[in-house]
């Protein structure tokens, strides 16, 4: 049985919802970020990046969204979360979630997680200001050149759309429109219709 740790509002919401698509037995374990747990003796104990996810198997720890939707997808072959027998099919999902996790989830960190950056108030502040654009720069490039559509990678679900949809939901905080994304936006209303994403979201809220 695997167990989750994750925080509300961030980017492990990908997993999670992943786990709940593929059917997989798990737990999960929510951190506080208001009190800092993930920065505890406890947790860094478990992962000593002192972020989320954090993903514990029955083979060791894992940590990095990509990887962990990769482990899942692979873990649970039945549930087709990814073009597991196609080593082209399935480099395009890696290159989709590394995008996201190398380039999109960075540029978003530069508004709540500046710090790690720079000290200088006015750098800060200069990064916070760039977002709204580089934020859109990356969801242009997606909605016009790297979605398929109606799912990322066109027809079939996989554990890309959890981590686009976790990513999308920032939008809005990050001072950027979805109305200029049909695709994304659309892609959002499908995901939210979708039994194991409402799930989360509620258990998440609990
Ligand atoms: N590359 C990691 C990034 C993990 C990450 O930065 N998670 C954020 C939440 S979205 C976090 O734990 N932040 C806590 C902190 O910076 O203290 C992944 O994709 O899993």
């Amino acid at each position: 049985m695997m167990k989750l740790y994750y925080a509300t509002g961030t980017c492990a919401l990908a997993s999670y919802i992943a786990l709940e698509e593929a059917g997989a037995e798990y737990s999960t374990v929510k951190i506080s970020f208001a009190t800092n747990e993930q920065r505890s003796p406890e947790y860094l104990a478990i992962n000593p990046k002192g972020r989320v996810p954090t993903l514990v198997t029955d083979r060791g720890i894992l940590t990095e969204t990509p990887a962990m939707l990769a482990f899942i997808a692979q873990s649970f072959p039945k549930a087709k979360l990814a073009p597991i027998d196609d080593p082209f099919a399935f480099a395009e999902v890696q290159a989709f979630n590394s995008y996201l996790c190398s380039t999109v989830h960075i540029n978003h960190a530069h508004r709540p997680r500046g710090s790690r950056w720079a000290d200088d108030p006015a750098a800060l502040d200069a990064m916070k200001k760039k977002v709204p654009e580089t934020m859109a720069a990356s969801f242009d490039l997606i909605e016009s050149k790297m979605m398929k559509g109606p799912w990322v990678m066109g027809d079939s679900y996989t554990v890309c759309d959890p981590y686009l949809f976790t990513l999308a939901g920032w939008l809005e905080g990050d001072s950027v429109d979805i109305a200029r994304f049909p695709k994304i936006k659309a892609h959002r209303h499908h995901m939210a219709e979708r039994p194991a994403v409402s799930k989360v979201l509620a258990a998440q809220k609990g």
